[in-house]
C-alpha cells in the first residue's frame, strides 16, 4: 500500500443531495455500515442540526455522539435524539472534558466492538458538511484506508474563516509536511473516514494527543505503517453558533510533538542509511 495525497477533485455532481437519489439508495453502499462519531462539548444548538443533516444525506448511516458532560445540556439533547432515532443514534457520556482525542478513541473502540466497517470523524459545529460525506466514503470503497476531507487540495475551500485562523492552519500544515516529509496537504484536518482495519492496526491506548495533534498523530502512525491515505476536497465552513474550543495549548502541543516526530524519523532514516552503508562496505 502506498501514501497517496490526491483523490479525484469531484466524484459526482458538486452538491449531489439526497433529492437526487431514491430514499432507500442514498450514497455509497458502505454508508449502511458507517458510524459517524461526533464529539461534543457545549453544542446544544448545533447537535440536532448536524445529526439531521447526516441522516438527510445518508439515511442508513449511524451516529455516535461522545459528550464530555457539557454544562449546556448537550448530553441530554443527544439522549433525546437517540430515543427518537430508531436505533440510528447512540450516545456516550463521559464525565469530564478530556479533549477531542480521548473522545474519538472511546468512540472508535465503541464502533469497532460493534462491527462497523467505516468510522468517521465529524465536528458538531457544521464545519464538516454531511452532504460531502459521500466523497469520503467513495474513496474508502475504492480502497483507501484513511480519507481526509481536505481544505487544501484543488477543489477544497474554507468559508468565513478569519484570516488569522487560516494562516495558522495553513502554516501548521506546511510545517507538518516539512517536518514529517509527507505529501498530505491537510494533515490537521478533522473530517475523516477510517477503514476499520486501519484503526485495528493501531495501538489506540498509546495515543495521547489531544487537538490538531491528534489528527496528525493518527495520520502519521498510519502512513508509517504503509496505509493508503487519500485526500478529497471539502468545503470547510466556520462555525456560526457556539464557541471554539481551540486554544494556545492545542497549538503548542502540535508544534512540539510534530517537531519531535520529524526529528526521530530523520534520525531513524540516517541510522538505517549508515547501517546499510556499513553492510555494503
Ligand atoms: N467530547 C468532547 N468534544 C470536544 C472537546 N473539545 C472539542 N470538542 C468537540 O470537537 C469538535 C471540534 O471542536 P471546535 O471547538 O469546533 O474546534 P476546532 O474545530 O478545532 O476549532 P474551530 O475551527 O475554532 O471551531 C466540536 O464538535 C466540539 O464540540 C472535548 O474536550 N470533548
Ligand atoms: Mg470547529
Amino acid at each position: 500500500m502506498s501514501e497517496t495525497t490526491e483523490g479525484p477533485e469531484d466524484r459526482g455532481p458538486e452538491d449531489r443531495g439526497p433529492e437526487d437519489r431514491g430514499p432507500e439508495d442514498r450514497g455509497p453502499a458502505i454508508a449502511a455500515s458507517t458510524l459517524v462519531i461526533i464529539p461534543t462539548y457545549d453544542e446544544r444548538e448545533n447537535l440536532p442540526r448536524i445529526v439531521a443533516r447526516v441522516h438527510a444525506a445518508l439515511p442508513t448511516t449511524h451516529v455516535l455522539v461522545v459528550d464530555d458532560g457539557s454544562p449546556d445540556g448537550t448530553g441530554d439533547i443527544a439522549d433525546r435524539l437517540a430515543a427518537e432515532s430508531s436505533g440510528r443514534i447512540a450516545v456516550l457520556h463521559r464525565t469530564e472534558k478530556n479533549g477531542l482525542g480521548a473522545a474519538y478513541i472511546e468512540g472508535f473502540r465503541w464502533g469497532l466492538d460493534r462491527g462497523y466497517a467505516v468510522l468517521v470523524e465529524m465536528d458538531a459545529d457544521g464545519s464538516h458538511s454531511p452532504e460531502q460525506l459521500h466523497r469520503l466514503l467513495e474513496q474508502i470503497e475504492a480502497g483507501a484506508d484513511l480519507v481526509i476531507g481536505s481544505r487544501y487540495v484543488p477543489g477544497g475551500s474554507v468559508v468565513n474563516w478569519p484570516k488569522r485562523r487560516e494562516v495558522l492552519s495553513r502554516g501548521g500544515n506546511i510545517y507538518s509536511r516539512l517536518a514529517l516529509g509527507v505529501k498530505i496537504k491537510d494533515i490537521t484536518g478533522g473530517y475523516r473516514a477510517y477503514r476499520r482495519a486501519a484503526l485495528e492496526s493501531l495501538d489506540l491506548g498509546a495515543i495521547e494527543s489531544h487537538g490538531y495533534c491528534f489528527q496528525v498523530d493518527l495520520a502519521w502512525r498510519l502512513i508509517q505503517g504503509g496505509a493508503a491515505v487519500v485526500e478529497v476536497p471539502i468545503t470547510f465552513t466556520e462555525r456560526e453558533i457556539g464557541e471554539s474550543k481551540m486554544s494556545g495549548s492545542i497549538v503548542r502541543e502540535a508544534l512540539v510533538k510534530v517537531t519531535a516526530w520529524g526529528f526521530r524519523n530523520r534520525v531513524q532514516k540516517l541510522r538505517a542509511l549508515t547501517a546499510g552503508t556499513k553492510v555494503r562496505a
